[in-house]
């Protein structure tokens, strides 16, 4: 790696090191390769391979297949739609060929029927609960311009008693001025009793802060 003392000389040291370290977590983060592997609607092999997997769950069309893609920059690695309720089966897809990026069902949505509703419903708490999955972080994606349904308590309730490490992810916050913002922020946070992380599939803003979250779980 090149010295950066030798280039910029009147740099101290905490410069120094704090440079070095950027240069070495942009390495770390830059996303290399992206690509579909299956579907799954259930035990499957896949969940015995040992390579880690980080799981996106959230509302239907609160943004998860967005998320993935902003990740990966890629505009549709993942099938993102207007029309909710698209993504039916749980989606593994392998990053850098040493991690899996796990698209799930999104929850809520009306249209789907109870009965669809309930069988999503039971198919994330499969993966999230079984110990089938073991995903090492579960990035819990909330619409940052809505307050957060009962169900996304339930989802934040789940994954604390099932242990499951997890973020919570508020999307979309290009659609909000600042003052808005930073209210939404609070009154999610209060809700979900959890660290929000503001996020924008669609500006890219907290990619960087997302993609060192993730790296660190799945060190
Ligand atoms: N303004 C804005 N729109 C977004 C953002 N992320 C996603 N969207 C839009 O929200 C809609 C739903 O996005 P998806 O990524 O398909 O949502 P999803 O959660 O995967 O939806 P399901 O798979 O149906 O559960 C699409 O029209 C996206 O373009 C964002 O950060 N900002
Ligand atoms: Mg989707």
């Amino acid at each position: 790696m090149i010295k950066i003392g030798l280039i910029v000389p009147h740099l101290n040291k905490a410069s120094e090191f704090c440079i070095l370290a950027g240069l070495w977590f942009n390495v770390l983060m830059e996303v290399k390769n992206a690509e579909f592997v299956k579907g799954i609607i259930g035990t499957d092999p896949i969940l015995g391979d040992p390579r880690p997997q980080v799981a996106f769950v959230g509302r239907s069309n609160v943004g998860k297949s967005s998320v993935i893609n902003s990740l990966v920059l890629r505009k549709s690695l993942v099938k993102s739609s207007s029309m909710p309720g698209k993504t039916r089966e749980i989606n593994f897809f392998v990053i850098n060929g040493d991690r899996f990026f796990v698209d799930l069902p999104g929850y809520g949505f009306a249209r789907m029927g109870a009965k669809g509703a309930e069988k999503i419903r039971k198919l994330i708490l499969w993966y999230i609960g079984s110990g089938e999955a073991k995903p090492k972080l579960v990035v819990l994606i909330v619409d940052a311009g809505v307050s957060p349904m009962p169900q996304d308590k339930e989802m934040a309730d789940i994954l604390r008693a099932e242990g499951r490490p997890f973020v919570v992810l508020a999307n979309k916050v290009d659609r909000l001025n600042q003052t808005e913002r930073s209210h939404n922020l609070k009154a999610i946070e209060a809700a979900l009793g959890a660290e929000v992380i503001p996020y924008s599939a669609r500006t890219k803003s907290g990619r960087e802060n997302l993609l060192e979250i993730i790296e660190e779980s799945c060190r």
